[in-house]
């Protein structure tokens, strides 16, 4: 038996974690346990940490609580589902709840999708894309397409299939050589022609002709599917630039090849729309979710598919049409969830309300472009970006500093390599969003 677990209830919270049994998630654990930091409640806008600080939430947990924290009507959805249907299998027998909302989310998505696969993560979300895509193609038979194309700096979870596409070297280098056939265009960023930019940048719409290039490379015939996000999250907020999603789509249709949005990060009013396609009139042929689906409460994604796609499988030869699901699928408790937060949504207007703040956020962040150190602001909707001047030798460091230096003055969001990440919940009030971009101006000033 393990000796210490009868005393680890009593010790002060964050002591003596050196030894701990979790092994966390993307995070130097060595370093983390000498001195954690604990969140320990929740509500609306804040966090509170074991010690008892208030700590303003500039990320929305990890881009997921969109409507604020422990809203009320969540909370009971999930304590009734939990009591009345706790689980009930997917596979071959169903639960009323599941086509509930199903259903509603396909009355929030754009025209032509109603139907939606259900997982219980971004990652597995991509992977479910990636095989639906390459399912259709063969079912059509055009079982030749099996390339699948990412972009560099993309990110699609840590799955086989999502990793593969990913962009995001050190999120590959250590698992060998991944899914075969993929290949990647490059990414959007483009510092030189476009720091500070307002929303959209100018310059890049011509990036998206490396899918062409690589069509003529590989036979477009070959190629199944390309994944993008419509705004890159994890790789610091970038933002597409005018005309590139478009033409993205114009060579996709030209050429046979699905257009997979991986909306994770996008989906569920980031942008000011309830997705991303919305925001950009762009219209995919399969996007991803997950996240804010449940307000980040329970773990949950989905594909959404077109209904030609659909209709395309079941078309087929009587039986399972996709070979594919999880134990876990449309679970009770996400489900609930899920019906429960999107009512919150639509109650408070949060699908659309990004759009009205988007203006005073883009002021607030792009009034650091003189703070010390500032190479580039961003912004989209209510997400944003600033990134830092690498210290010499040290990428990364300032930035982790400055995050440092936020969280003891009571804001968190953020960082990666030299990019700071904001992404609030979309019940912030302006003074939130000020007090956020000031935090920052002053830790970038003492550091400076
Ligand atoms: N696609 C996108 C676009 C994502 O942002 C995933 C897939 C994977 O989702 P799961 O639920 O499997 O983690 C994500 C996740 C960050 C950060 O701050 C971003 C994510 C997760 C954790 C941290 O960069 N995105």
């Amino acid at each position: 038996m393990n000796k210490r677990a009868d005393t680890d209830l009593a010790r002060p919270a964050g002591a003596g974690l050196e030894s701990s049994a979790f092994w966390m998630p993307y995070t130097a654990n060595r370093e983390f346990k000498k001195a954690p930091r604990l969140l320990a409640r929740a509500e609306g806008m804040y966090y509170w940490t074991a010690e008892g600080r208030q700590v303003l939430d500039g990320q929305s947990g990890l881009w997921c609580v969109n409507a604020g924290h422990c809203r009320p009507r969540i909370v009971e959805a999930i304590r009734k589902q939990a009591a009345e249907l706790d689980f009930a299998p997917t596979f071959q027998m169903g639960h009323p709840i599941a086509f509930q909302f199903a259903e509603r989310l396909a009355q929030i998505a754009p025209e032509g999708y109603s139907r939606v696969f259900f997982t219980n993560s971004g990652s597995e979300s991509a992977d479910t894309a990636l095989k639906i895509a390459l399912a259709y193609h063969r079912a059509r038979g055009e079982g030749q397409r099996f390339r699948l194309i990412g972009r560099e700096r993309g990110y699609h979870g840590v799955n086989f299939g999502g990793m593969s596409v990913g962009g995001i070297g050190a999120n590959r280098k250590s698992f060998g050589p991944g899914v075969a056939g993929v290949d990647h265009i490059r990414h959007t960023h483009d510092l030189q022609r476009n720091a500070f930019s307002r929303g959209q940048p100018v310059h890049g719409a011509e990036f998206a002709d490396e899918l062409e290039r690589l069509c003529a490379f590989h036979d477009p015939s070959t190629i199944a599917a390309v994944i993008v996000e419509p705004v890159a999250g994890s790789a610091g907020v970038l933002v597409p630039p005018q005309g590139y999603l478009e033409r993205l789509r114009e060579i996709c249709t030209r050429h046979g090849i699905l257009l997979v949005f991986d909306e994770v990060i996008t989906g569920f009013g980031r942008l000011g729309q309830p997705f991303a396609s919305q925001r950009f009139g762009v219209v995919p042929d399969l996007f991803t979710v997950a996240k804010g689906m449940t307000n980040g409460t329970v773990p949950m994604g989905a594909v959404f598919v077109k209904d030609t796609l659909y209709d395309a499988f079941m078309q087929g030869p009587e039986g399972i049409e996709l070979f594919h699901g999880y134990t876990y699928s449309g679970h009770p408790l996400a489900c609930a969830a899920g019906i429960a937060t999107l009512d919150t949504y639509a109650e408070e207007g949060l699908l659309t309300r990004a759009a009205t703040l988007e203006k005073q956020f883009e002021a607030a962040l792009l009034a650091l472009t003189d703070a010390p150190d500032v190479i580039d602001a961003r912004n989209g909707g209510h997400m944003g970006a600033i990134e830092l001047e690498p210290r010499p030798g040290a990428a990364g460091k300032r930035a982790y500093e400055v995050f440092l230096k936020a969280v003891e003055a009571g804001v968190l969001f953020r960082f990666t390599g030299d990019t700071l990440a904001f992404a609030p919940p979309l019940i912030a009030e302006p003074a939130h969003i000020d007090r956020i971009f000031d935090t920052v101006r002053q830790a970038l000033k003492t550091l400076a």
